[in-house]
This record gives structure tokens, C-alpha cells and sequence, in this order.
């Protein structure tokens, strides 16, 4: 479903809008289902930060990344020409210090604009007992800010990245509490991370991230890194030959 006008606004003004709920009772089951096998396969350790573009062999992300309802508010904010990029998937368990450290996820990324959006679909219910994600409300249009290294230990992000954020500005985070089934979706440049799971719980999501179709890339991949994207046209034409495209994986989902 399209995002309504408020929620619309609400993510131009601060780069966020929350919760939206896109999956049907059967559908939050059954990827709750794939995601406890893929789980067990793969183990908690991978699980927590590990699996990147999973989509390409693991159908219940592919069917995430391409649901209409999450591809609906997607293009509702960047139009009908819309890419995906990656998939990366979160998970931490509790009670445990693991955390995401305050960061913009365009960083690194190498692309130009610096347009990007990521929808977080929740597997799990994520709380503020769970380390649900938050954001500081506030859009950096184009801007990329400076990241040092986090000097704590527990960072989940790849290269232990973390942004400087004052106490007011960190006073003022949206905590993006969903309900399995719901999304929330982040702008590329806005800050965001996530505390520690302090509950016996699990709380794992799959960060889907897209682009529209004019954004270009400054390299194959992330800077620095050897890594190299595989965007997938999901939506409408490309228009542009900036990426090498590679063919959807599966099927379309229904
Ligand atoms: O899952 C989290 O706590 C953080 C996720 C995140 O940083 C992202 O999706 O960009």
C-alpha cells in the first residue's frame, strides 16, 4: 500500500517513517519459519551480522525484498524506477551487549546521489527491551557526516564505524518499535543505530535496501572494499546503464 500523505511528510521532515505493517499474519509466520532454519543452518553467530544478499539463495528474503506492500511506500517516497540494492540482516540476541553504533548507512557506499532508503522489516517483534533501531529525526540531504571508530566494544557494523551524536541530539531518537510483520524505513544519510538487547529475546530484522534508478555508483562496490553490487531492477525501467543488473533470483512474489 501507498505510504499515507502524513507518513510521507513525516519522512521528509525527519528521514523516517514507522511503523508500517506490509505482511499478512500468514506471511510474518512463515518468514519467522525460514528465517529460525536458515538460523539453525547457518548459526547464531553468522546470523547475528553475516548474511549479506541472502536473497539470492534464500527465497523468504527474496519474497521480503520484492513485497508489493514494502515496494508500494518504497515508491510512494522515490518513484516507480526502483532497484535493490542489498539485503543484510540483524540479528541480535539477548541478553547480551551487542549493539549498532550511531551511523549513516550511505558512508561507505560510493553512490551518487546520496539517495538511498532502507525499509527494516521486523521477523521478530523489536522493542526497547529487545534493541529495537532508532534514529535521530533530521535529514542530511547529500551530506555525508565524519565517522570515527566506536571505542566500545559490541559494534555490529562492519567496519566498527560510529558517528559522534550530542546527548540533546541523542535525547531526541525515534524509537522504531514494530510488531513482527511491520517495516520502518530510514533514509541513506539519517543517523541511526541501536542499544543492546537487554531481553531473553531474540530481535532480528532484514534491512532491505533500494535505490532509484538514476543513482549512479562511484565504484563496483563499497569503498575500500572488494565487494561488489548485484542490483536488482524490481520496479519500472532502469533508464540508465550505471550498474551491471543482474536477473531476479526467483519468481516474482504473489
Ligand atoms: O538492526 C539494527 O539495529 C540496525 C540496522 C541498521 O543500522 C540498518 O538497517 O541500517
Amino acid at each position: 500500500m501507498p505510504l499515507s500523505p502524513d507518513q510521507v511528510s513525516e519522512y521528509q521532515q525527519t528521514g523516517v517513517a514507522t511503523p508500517i505493517a506490509v505482511a499478512s499474519s500468514h506471511e510474518v509466520d512463515y518468514y519467522r519459519r525460514e528465517f529460525d532454519r536458515l538460523e539453525s543452518a547457518e548459526g547464531a553467530q553468522r546470523a547475528q551480522n553475516r548474511l549479506f544478499d541472502r536473497h539470492f539463495d534464500q527465497s523468504f528474503i527474496w519474497e521480503i525484498a520484492s513485497h508489493p506492500a514494502i515496494l508500494d511506500s518504497v515508491a510512494s517516497l522515490y518513484g516507480e524506477h526502483l532497484l535493490l540494492l542489498s539485503t543484510h540482516v540483524f540479528c541480535k540476541y539477548g541478553p547480551k551487549d551487542h549493539f549498532v553504533a550511531w551511523h549513516q548507512d550511505l558512508t561507505y557506499w560510493g553512490l551518487e546521489p546520496l539517495e538511498e532508503v532502507t525499509a527494516w522489516y521486523a521477523i521478530d517483534d523489536s522493542d526497547l527491551e529487545n534493541g529495537c533501531m532508532r534514529v535521530i529525526p533530521g535529514r542530511h540531504p547529500q551530506q555525508l557526516l565524519e565517522h570515527g571508530r566506536s571505542d566500545r566494544a559490541g559494534n555490529l557494523l562492519s567496519v566498527n564505524q560510529e558517528v559522534a551524536v550530542t546527548p540533546q541530539d541523542e535525547s531526541r531518537a525515534i524509537d522504531c518499535v514494530l510488531r513482527a510483520g511491520e517495516i520502518s524505513l530510514h533514509e541513506g544519510t539519517v543517523v541511526h543505530g541501536s542499544l543492546p538487547n537487554r531481553s531473553p529475546r531474540r530481535r532480528c530484522g532484514v534491512a532491505v535496501r533500494y535505490i532509484p534508478a538514476h543513482v549512479r555508483p562511484l565504484g563496483s562496490g563499497p569503498l575500500g572494499t572488494d565487494w561488489k553490487w548485484r542490483p536488482i531492477l524490481l520496479r519500472g525501467t532502469s533508464q540508465h546503464d550505471h550498474f551491471d543488473l543482474v536477473p531476479p533470483p526467483f519468481s516474482a512474489s504473489s
